[in-house]
């Protein structure tokens, strides 16, 4: 099978995490992807042009990364990253909505600095998308998850603290310690956390 994504993309490493996690990996071909070459094969993979997209033995391609996490699962005989009672699927399903959204807005602010040019930045634009991630940590560090499940939300929530922490969004490590005790806990949980750290 094939996982189409950069090494940096915070998605992208949901997928990589979660199947390392779950002995996957080396079922995978891992094939670069660049979102902004119209020739790159992720448009015909996802006419989203979005990272990550896994591509089955079967042909059938896989996006977001919601789904393909979801499908590692069943693959790995599932209840496995997404548990299989009902309230704790609920709670993991709506951790990694929080996590995602975190990082949809992180990226966002990434984007601005490269699909638009200086002069037309524009910071009212930017500091909405920062507090939505803002907000999004607090709540976080609030409530934190229990740093010994894996699940899709913690998988989520880690690879969003590692992705700010590349990008420096913002600095959730001197805003948030128990974000900082949390990802310390869970990192000794899951090892295909660091297995995973893009090399930048
Ligand atoms: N909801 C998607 C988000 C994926 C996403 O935003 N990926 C970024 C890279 S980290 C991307 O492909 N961006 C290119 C673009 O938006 O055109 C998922 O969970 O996979």
């Amino acid at each position: 099978m094939i996982l189409r994504t950069s090494i940096t993309s915070p998605f992208g490493r949901k997928a990589r995490l979660a199947a390392t996690h779950l002995g996957l990996i080396d079922r995978f071909r891992i094939e670069p992807a660049e979102a902004t070459d119209p020739n790159d094969p992720l448009r015909k993979d996802n006419p989203l042009g979005k990272m990550p997209v896994m591509t089955l033995d079967d042909g059938r391609k896989v996006y977001d990364s919601r789904v393909i996490l979801e499908c590692l699962d069943h693959m790995a005989g599932g209840g496995k990253i997404l548990p299989a009672d009902w309230d704790a699927r609920l709670a993991a399903l709506t951790l990694q909505a929080l996590a995602d959204g975190i990082m949809d807005a992180a990226i966002l602010v990434v984007y601005e600095a490269r699909h638009r040019p200086a002069e037309i930045h524009h910071k009212p634009w930017l500091d909405y998308q920062l507090g939505k991630a803002e907000r999004g940590l607090a709540a976080l560090a609030a409530n934190p998850p229990d740093p010994k499940q894996v699940t899709v939300g913690t998988i989520a929530t880690a690879c969003a603290l590692g992705y700010i922490d590349w990008r420096k969004q913002t600095n959730w490590r001197a805003n948030h310690s128990s974000l900082v005790t949390w990802l310390d806990a869970f990192r000794a949980t899951a090892p295909a956390f660091d297995a995973t750290t893009p090399p930048v």
